[in-house]
């Protein structure tokens, strides 16, 4: 992808990646995904995030939580929840962020997870506080294993020190900029979603609709970036694959009368697991 080329967004880009099962694979097969967030009051977050990696394939999702700690998740057993205190997030994939909080505990434990060798999904709060503690953005510089980052409009202009307006102005630039700045892929949610990579590699995502505009749909997103992970796609194409199939699902729930009023994030998770077996 010369930096001057536009590309929108298709299964060809990253269905190469897409994993198929063989007969004596087994749950260590398809990955780790451990969810960091849910500060007090924001527990749903996290939940969005493990159920929707749990869908897409993920071997074993652990919720930890920054906060007080559910026991489990009783709508989804299959979910591991702890406290994130003395979670070791190099076992796994971590996605970082949804319904984080901004408290010290909660830097202390995004740092560690932007420590870990292994691959990483930034989001929500994660992002904010990136943007808000100083250091945290040059760690997250110096990492090795794929990063992706997943701001919405307000959360890039908090990381690029700027106004939404801004943001909005040149959204492909502004991703640019980002993943320049970050060394990271960045995933500049909306109409339109945005991935670019540090390469200068820039894609349009042509999926979703505005059925998405409702609270939890980026936990959802987060959460599916990180099982495509976990089962070894690399990070480009995870972030090409997550974007597309999370519009994807909304757009065919539309298309069943389930929206575009009223969808719910959760009702995007076994939609989403739907397309990708079709993928
Ligand atoms: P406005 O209103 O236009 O000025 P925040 P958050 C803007 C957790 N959650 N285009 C818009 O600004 C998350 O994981 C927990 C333009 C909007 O009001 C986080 O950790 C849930 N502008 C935490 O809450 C479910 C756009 O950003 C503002 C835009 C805070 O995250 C909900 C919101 O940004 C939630 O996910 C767009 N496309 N999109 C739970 N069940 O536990 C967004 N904006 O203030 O950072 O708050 O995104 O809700
Ligand atoms: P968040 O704000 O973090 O919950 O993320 C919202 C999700 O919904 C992102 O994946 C956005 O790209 C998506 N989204 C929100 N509004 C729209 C829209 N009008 N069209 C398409 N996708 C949208
Ligand atoms: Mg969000």
């Amino acid at each position: 992808y010369p930096a001057a080329t536009i590309h929108l967004n298709d299964v060809a880009l990253f269905a190469q990646a897409a994993v198929t099962r063989p007969q004596n694979s087994h749950k260590g097969s398809y990955g780790i995904v451990a969810v960091l967030g849910g500060a007090a009051g924001m527990t749903g977050a996290p939940i969005l995030a493990g159920r929707a990696a749990l869908h897409a394939g993920a071997g074993r999702v652990f919720l930890c939580f920054a906060g007080p700690a559910l026991a489990c998740d009783p709508g989804q057993p299959e979910l591991m929840c702890r406290a994130a205190h003395g979670v070791d997030f190099a076992t796994g994939v971590t996605v970082a962020g949804p319904g984080l909080g901004g408290s010290d505990e909660a830097a202390h434990l995004l740092e560690q997870a932007i420590a870990s060798p292994q691959p990483l999904v930034v989001d929500a709060d994660g992002l904010n506080l990136v943007a808000a503690r100083s250091g945290l953005a040059a760690r997250l510089r110096g990492r090795k294993a794929a990063t992706l980052l997943t701001p919405h409009p307000l959360e890039a202009a908090r990381l690029l020190a700027t106004s939404i307006g801004t943001i909005q102005r040149d959204r492909l630039d502004s991703a640019r900029r980002l993943a320049a700045a970050l060394h990271a892929i960045v995933v500049l949610k909306g109409s339109g979603t945005v991935i670019a990579a540090p390469d200068g590699a820039i894609v349009i995502n042509p999926t979703g609709n505005p059925a998405l505009a409702t609270a939890g749909t980026g936990d959802v997103l987060a959460g599916l970036c990180g099982a495509l992970l976990a089962q070894g796609w690399p990070g480009w194409e995870a972030a090409l694959g997550a974007v597309w199939l999370h519009g994807m699902a909304a757009d065919v729930l539309v298309a069943d009368g389930v929206g575009p009023v009223g969808l719910t994030a959760g009702e995007l998770v076994p939609a989403i697991r739907t397309a990708l077996n079709r993928l």
